[in-house]
């Protein structure tokens, strides 16, 4: 196959653009699919100042470089969560990545929050995961709302959209079919959240973070439970094989004409929410889910260590 761009031999075969690239031409199809992907969802300017959630993972790397490449105003925020053997070899690999790109970078870390995620896995009897990603939410809005940051860019790309698509339309989940997108404007309490990686897969990433030579953390999470979507994930391959193109035009289709629908529903049986006693972030009332958590884990530790002495 020839690349689309310059006749030479692609390294990149991307059936559902019906197009290939070299590995020169490459990382220019990415680039224009996030800048169509920014600029059609009018997520942000070249004037505000962007938090973007770095995990260490290819996506979240690839997304800082490209918005940094393309002059955007980009600073890293990355969460340590005390998992032994694994937390600081994510942290390590972005570091060495903020340090080597000069870009800015803040680190969270869990333990010193008093609530690392083994002691959630220990005193908090649901899984880790669903807990573990809440809490991510809450420090990234907090951080971005506390920081004065105009916008949070996290590194989702198409595959896990639709996958979380897919899982919400299979519970029929109004409420978080109401709430998903590539731009979810600031609301009370609330950053913006944009996606720019959108209308990329992760196959699209990965090459994209391949031919950029940056340096990913990629093993699993000890507490991954190997969750629904990747079955979905494995699910949406298979159709995407068959019928290339499918991925977007479902997700595509959701945000023209779905969306808005459950939108509609969700607003009329709408929550007032308040600050948070405690934290500051919004919640129905008293303190947040994250600071209930953070109790019942400390009252948790304080029994185990009166029964023991
Ligand atoms: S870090 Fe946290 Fe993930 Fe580990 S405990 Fe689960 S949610 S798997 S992205
Ligand atoms: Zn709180």
């Amino acid at each position: 196959m020839k690349c689309t761009r310059c006749k030479k031999l692609a390294c990149v075969s991307l059936p559902s653009h019906h197009s290939g690239f070299c590995k020169d031409c490459y990382p220019l199809f990415f680039t224009r699919q996030v800048e169509t992907a920014i600029r059609r969802e009018k997520m942000f300017t070249h004037d505000e100042r962007i938090l973007v959630a770095l995990s260490g993972g290819k996506d979240s790397l690839a997304l800082m470089l490209e918005l940094k490449l393309q002059g955007y105003d980009v600073t890293g925020l990355h969460i340590d969560l005390g998992i032994p053997n694994s937390s600081d070899k994510a942290r390590a690999k972005v570091e060495t990545f903020c340090d080597s790109h000069e870009l800015e970078l803040q680190v969270l870390e869990m333990e010193k929050q008093g609530l690392p995620i083994p002691d959630i896995k220990k005193h908090i009897n649901r899984p880790v995961c669903a807990v573990c990603g809440k809490i991510k939410r809450h420090h990234f809005n907090r951080i971005a709302r506390e920081g004065g940051f105009d916008a949070l860019a996290t590194g989702h790309n198409l595959d896990d959209e639709v996958a979380r698509l897919f899982a919400n339309t299979l519970r029929w989940d109004t409420a978080y079919l109401s709430d998903q997108g590539p731009n979810l404007p600031a609301a009370e309490g609330f950053v913006r959240k944009v996606k720019p990686l959108f209308r990329l897969s992760e196959f699209e990433t990965a090459n994209y973070a391949f031919l950029k030579g940056i340096e990913i953390h990629s093993d699993p999470c000890p507490y991954a439970s190997g969750a629904s979507f990747t079955h979905h994930k494995e699910l949406w391959g298979e159709l995407e094989f068959r019928s290339p193109g499918q991925k977007f035009q479902f997700y595509h289709g959701f945000l023209k004409r779905g969306k808005q629908a459950f939108a509609a529903m969700e607003r009329e049986s709408g929550v007032e929410l308040f600050p948070c006693e405690e934290c500051g972030s919004p919640t129905s009332a008293g303190l947040c889910s994250v600071c209930r958590i953070k109790e019942t884990v400390r009252e948790s530790k304080a029994k185990d260590e009166a029964s023991q002495g």
